[in-house]
């Protein structure tokens, strides 16, 4: 099996992202794929919060491309955020909006949630082409990687191709309502905690295949109730089924790990095991390396 690796939520932090891509030889200097063969999976939410969600956008467009023609494979999923910043580029209309006369306000709602409006000047049609298309759900060997902890795919169809379809019909929709109850339902969090949670992640793993679990979008330090910061590593909980990726690289000087999954599964069903082979963690990089997003 080649190299499979993951990454969480970049919620535009480019220069985190950067470093982390680059201590992995999985990229050059020069943002060039390194990678070969490798699959590198994005958990969705590469965009707001942070300073350059724009940036982070266009560079895994590039490396999509540049993985494509080497024989390796850049998956970039659907996050919440993504959605939202696609529900204000097609419902902003201004003025039009202010006086509700496309929506309720779903420009305001992403920006409240961490929208950019300078990321929003930077993106292209094809930006929102490429946004729209994004898969929702990807299977790779034992791992199903999805955005969010959220009962919301369950509710979307019984085969990942049938969740994708759901997904476009509602990315085409043109009553906002429809848009807004989608990512409600697509914002919920912690769907995988406590007994209820190990039976759905359980019916998912069922229902989608995989052994395993992949999500971002709840940061690791909220699921493990601890303080933020560098030293947060993946987490793998709901009876090892579930494995947690967001990092919260945007929010916290030194935080963000990349982490390779083919090496050996069996590690993580030792209790012991903190994780996963080959994490790479910033605060082990950092002595010296470049700037960070506040
Ligand atoms: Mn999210």
């Amino acid at each position: 099996m080649s190299d499979l690796w993951a990454i969480g939520d970049v919620h535009g932090a480019l220069g985190t992202l950067r470093t982390l891509l680059q201590r992995a030889r999985l990229t050059d200097f020069e943002d060039n794929w390194l990678g070969d063969g490798a699959t590198v999976v994005f958990l969705g939410d590469l965009i707001d919060r942070g300073p350059d969600g724009a940036g982070v956008l266009h560079l895994v467009q590039h490396l999509e491309r540049q993985a494509a023609e080497a024989g390796g494979q850049v998956v970039s999923l659907l996050g919440n955020h993504e959605v939202m910043l696609m529900a204000a580029m097609r419902f902003r209309g201004p003025p039009r909006w202010a006086a509700g006369y496309l929506s309720p306000g779903l420009f305001e709602y992403w920006r409240q949630n961490g929208g950019q409006p300078h990321d929003l000047a930077r993106l292209e049609p094809e930006d929102l082409e490429w946004l729209q298309a994004r898969p929702v759900l990807y299977r790779h060997a034992d791992w199903l990687f999805c955005h969010a902890d959220s009962q919301l795919y369950l509710s979307l169809g019984d085969s990942i191709e049938a969740v994708q379809n759901s997904v476009q019909a509602l990315l085409n929709a043109k009553n906002s309502d429809i848009w807004i109850d989608f990512l409600n339902a697509f914002s919920e969090r912690e769907g995988f905690r406590g007994r209820q949670g190990l039976s759905r992640a359980a019916t998912m793993l069922q229902v989608f295949g995989g052994h395993k679990i992949v999500h971002g979008h709840t940061p690791v330090f909220v699921l493990q109730n601890v303080p933020s910061g560098p030293y947060v590593s993946p987490y793998l909980y709901a009876d090892e089924r579930v494995l947690a990726l967001d990092s919260a690289m945007a929010y916290q000087k030194g935080a963000g790990f990349l982490v390779r999954l083919d090496a050996d599964v069996g590690r993580l069903t030792r209790p012991e095991a903190t994780g996963v082979l080959d994490t790479i963690f910033l605060s082990d990089i950092l002595a010296g390396v470049g700037t960070l997003e506040p």
